[in-house]
Parts: C-alpha cells; sequence; structure tokens
C-alpha cells in the first residue's frame, strides 16, 4: 500500500527548529503565523471574482497607486497574523508611509521585525493573474521592551534571519528560506495545510529564460539591450535564442526562473533611474532566496544583499535568478560603462 508520507509545514518548522539547540520557537512561531495569514489571502483571493472584493477600494496607496481592495485585505491580515504571534514588534509594508509600530506589551518585547509586500502584482487580479506576498524577517536592532524604530528595518538584506513569498497561482505555494537552504511548500485545500512539495529548491546555473519588460527598451542602458540582443542570437552551444517570458507579476516570473533556471530584469530606465521594485520588502527577500538557492542577484554592479538601505520606500534595478546568467548581464553593463 503506498503510504503518502506529508509532511506539512508545522511540521517541518518544528523538525528544523531542533536545528538550533538554541531556539526558542520564536521564529518558529512568526513563520507558522504567516503561513495562516497566506491561507486566509488565499481563500480571499480564490474568489476574488466571485464577490464584489474585487475591483478598487477608491483609496490610494504611498506609492500614489490606486488600492486594490484585496492589497489592503492582505496588508490587514498580514500585520494581524504578526500582532498575534508576539514576535513581531513591528512592520514595514509597502501599504504603508512609515513603519507600523506595534505598541502591544508582549508585541513590544518581540525579537524580530518583518517587511512585506502583502500583495505584489494585486493590479492583476482582475485579470486572473497570479499575484504573491514577500516578506523578509530581521532580527530588530534596538533593545527588546522599546518601541521599534526606522533603523531596524533598514538593514542590509544580507541580515535577513529568513525570507519568502507566498505565489497564489495554478496552486498556492509558499516558499521560504532560514538561511538553511530554500524548500517550498504547495497548499493542499482539501486539508488546509501547506505540504512540502519542492525540498531544498536549487537554482540551475544556467537558464534559457529571460524576464523583462521589452516595452521599456528604448528607455534601457546600453548594457541591457546588447543583453537582450546576445540573448536573442543564435548560438547552438548556449542554446540561444533563449525564450522571453514575462508575466508581470515579480514572485510568478521568479519562481519559474527559480525551478526552471532563467533570469529576471527590472533595470533602471530614463523615466526610472532607480527602476521600479522596492529594495526593502521585494529585491532583498527575493535575492535572499535566489542565493539561498545558488542563484545570484544584482543591482547591475553589486550583491543586492550588501546594499544599505536609506529609506524604506528606495527602488534599485534588480537582476536575479541563475547565477551566471546574472554575472552575463553584469559584464554586459560593466562594458557599457565609459572608461572611467
Ligand atoms: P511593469 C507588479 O506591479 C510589480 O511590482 C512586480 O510584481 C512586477 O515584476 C513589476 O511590477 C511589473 O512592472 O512595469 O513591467 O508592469
Amino acid at each position: 500500500m503506498n503510504s503518502y508520507k506529508v509532511t506539512t509545514l508545522n511540521d517541518f518548522i518544528i523538525l528544523k527548529q531542533k536545528d538550533f539547540p538554541f531556539a526558542k520557537g520564536e521564529l518558529s512561531s512568526l513563520l507558522h503565523h504567516i503561513g495562516t495569514a497566506a491561507k486566509m489571502v488565499n481563500k480571499k483571493i480564490s474568489k476574488a471574482g466571485l464577490v464584489d472584493i474585487i475591483g478598487l477600494s477608491g483609496d490610494v496607496n504611498i506609492q500614489g497607486e490606486s488600492q486594490q481592495k484585496l492589497d489592503v485585505y492582505a496588508d490587514e491580515v498580514f500585520i494581524g497574523a504578526l500582532l498575534s504571534s508576539g514576535e513581531c514588534c513591528g512592520i514595514a509594508t509597502e501599504e504603508n508611509q512609515n513603519e507600523i509600530v506595534f505598541s502591544d506589551p508582549l508585541a513590544e518585547n518581540g525579537k524580530y521585525v518583518v517587511c512585506i509586500d502583502p500583495l505584489d502584482g494585486s493590479s492583476n487580479i482582475d485579470y486572473n493573474v497570479s499575484v504573491g506576498t514577500i516578506f523578509s524577517i530581521y532580527r530588530r536592532i534596538t533593545p527588546r521592551g522599546e518601541k521599534v524604530k526606522n533603523e531596524d528595518f533598514l538593514q542590509e538584506g544580507s541580515k535577513q534571519v529568513a525570507a519568502g513569498y507566498i505565489i497564489y497561482g495554478s496552486s498556492t505555494m509558499l516558499v521560504y528560506s532560514t538561511g538553511f537552504g530554500v524548500n517550498g511548500f504547495t497548499l493542499d485545500p482539501s486539508i488546509g495545510e501547506f505540504c512540502l512539495s519542492h525540498p531544498d529548491i536549487k537554482s540551475p546555473e544556467d537558464g534559457h529564460i529571460y524576464s523583462v519588460n521589452e516595452g521599456n527598451y528604448l528607455q534601457l542602458p546600453q548594457g541591457v539591450k546588447s543583453y537582450l540582443k546576445y540573448c536573442q542570437e543564435e548560438d547552438e552551444v548556449s542554446g540561444r535564442p533563449y525564450t522571453s517570458r514575462y508575466i508581470g507579476s515579480l514572485v510568478s516570473d521568479f519562481h519559474r526562473n527559480l525551478l526552471k533556471g532563467g533570469v529576471f530584469l527590472y533595470p533602471g530606465n530614463v523615466n526610472m533611474p532607480e527602476g521600479k521594485l522596492r529594495l526593502v520588502y521585494e529585491c532583498n527577500p527575493i535575492a535572499f532566496i535566489a542565493m539561498q538557492a545558488g542563484g545570484a542577484a544584482s543591482d547591475g554592479v553589486r550583491n543586492i544583499l550588501d546594499i544599505q538601505p536609506l529609506s524604506l520606500h528606495q527602488r534599485s534595478p534588480f537582476y536575479a535568478g541563475s547565477k551566471n546568467m546574472v554575472s552575463k548581464i553584469e559584464s554586459f553593463l560593466v562594458s557599457d560603462q565609459p572608461e572611467s
């Protein structure tokens, strides 16, 4: 008889906690609450087309983007879950100008802060395109028991304790790392559990997929234009021309490339010199996953995780995915630089 061995997210979290002799279960509790929030958001998204939650809430977020009702809902659900964990003392979220400071005495004693994009790519929801949640966990810098401060959220990406994303797609997956590899869990709606489906994810060092919004081509740096032409040239040895795949939802584009091999590009351009993606709650967590899976993530010059953030919502050019593809892009960008 086949025994269907299920390892749920919570089984896995507890199992892995045993690898940390001094762990007291704080991070485990935080991850558990993120999993619960993900299930709640997933339930809402899966019905988005059926109830009047779809469409604009009429509000505008700090990015000046009209807020989809699901953006607001997801933001509230994750904030509520992180507060109730008692392990998180504050949150930086795409939907709020400033960090959210928890004044609850239990939370104030929390060891961790969370940076989150509660629903990335939400403009795609009305068209049934997959969207995602992206999160990043740091130890606070300020003393426990005090109110969290802005500096707690402006740490280099290399200081992340854990990071991950949820992709609400054809199936809903949670992918995360605590710095010891990357594991993926698929939600089984029949039991309401995230089950280990992609253990120890490794990013292929090379790939044949590039993901970029080619509508920006004319505004792109010359080095990126040269790289795109390189991708499109015939070369049997390196398997070119590569395939262009772009969904317009960071988590979906990145996740496909992580599993199959490929590279995601959101360069700076003439209109947006720092690109579009946010360093703190989009680039850093995705970069953490990329590197933990053996891939790479760069702003075109340096490792994304080495950048010292200066503000919560700052943007960065972003290249992430298969290691050899990221370094190839960097070589095109370097050769494009005027002789110093
Ligand atoms: P563009 C979605 O709005 C998002 O923040 C990312 O998920 C996605 O990768 C990017 O923007 C798409 O931007 O300019 O190509 O539509």
